[in-house]
């Protein structure tokens, strides 16, 4: 199966540009971790990705919870990308009609397209979504993850909601590079004519969290292992388990960070031997 291959393999494999660059990227820095920035001040933004920046494959944002966004942030995020060898993954999880989409993902104050490697969508809207959306970053390359599965508890995203996601996905193969989801999505809701054998979606999990099982609003974690070795996916997102709930802690973020990257890193090496 392509998950028991190893990180390059799969990127020698790969067509969407993205997706390539993020598995060669996971390889050569030995890292699966993304890192899930989700604070509201530039200056802990910019300081918590400098300081984890060595220890990850892909930085999370999600840029509109920054209180003081001024575009000149997008150029020192740019900056550190380049500087530390990561992606940058915006969070956005687009879920309007088509059209809506494009000028969201390319426009307003964010331009997201310009800057994120990679977004995301909620398939709700149908394929129409990924049209919109492909219109605007497949001619820069993009990739876009598919919201297959969430981690909160009573997520409706799953059974045939989650069949229907990888459908639209499989049609859409330029794009769409992956799930969101909390285990391997390659083969699923397949019928006979589909050839799925070398099936090779990326999973991106949040939902990871080594000292706690979830937070008081929804949110439940699972351990690095259990996300990676037991259910097969590829890249651990973290947030809070990295930098609690002091982001000026930088020391202490730094630390964590290099052991969310260890820990993930010996869970896949575990699945490459299994
Ligand atoms: F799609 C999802 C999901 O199913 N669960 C999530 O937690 C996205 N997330 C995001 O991952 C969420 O918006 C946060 O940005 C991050 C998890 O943060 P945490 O601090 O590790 O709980």
């Amino acid at each position: 199966y392509p998950y028991q291959q190893s990180y390059a393999q799969r990127a020698l494999k790969q067509t969407n540009s993205t997706a390539k660059l993020l598995l060669e990227t996971m390889e050569r820095k030995k890292s699966n971790l993304a890192v899930s920035v989700d604070v509201t001040k530039t200056k802990d933004f910019l300081a918590i990705i400098d300081v984890v920046g060595p220890f990850v494959c892909l930085i999370k944002t999600h840029i509109d919870i920054l209180e003081d966004f001024k575009h000149d942030l997008i150029q020192h995020l740019q900056d550190l990308s380049v500087k530390h060898d990561f992606l940058i993954f915006e969070d956005r999880k687009f879920a309007d009609i088509g059209n809506t989409v494009a000028l969201q993902y390319s426009s307003g104050v964010h331009k997201i397209a310009s800057w994120s490697h990679i977004t995301n969508a909620h398939p709700v809207p149908g394929p129409s979504i990924i049209a919109g959306l492909s219109s605007v970053g497949l001619p820069l390359g993009r990739g876009l993850l598919l919201l297959a599965e969430m981690s909160t508890k009573g997520s409706l995203a799953t059974g045939s909601y989650t069949e229907n996601a990888v459908r639209m996905a499989r049609a859409h193969r330029d794009f769409v590079i992956g799930f969101i989801a909390q285990r391997r999505m390659d083969g699923v809701g397949a019928t006979a004519e589909d050839a799925v054998e070398d099936e090779d979606f990326l999973i991106l999990t949040p939902g990871v969290g080594l000292d706690t099982k979830g937070d008081a609003m929804g949110q439940q974690y699972r351990t690095p292992k259990e996300v990676v070795l037991d259910s097969g996916c590829d890249v651990i997102i973290v947030g809070r388990g990295i930098y609690g709930n002091d982001p000026t802690l930088i020391d202490a973020i730094a630390a964590s960070a290099k052991r969310y990257m260890a820990e993930g890193w010996a869970a896949y090496l575990e699945r490459l031997s299994s």
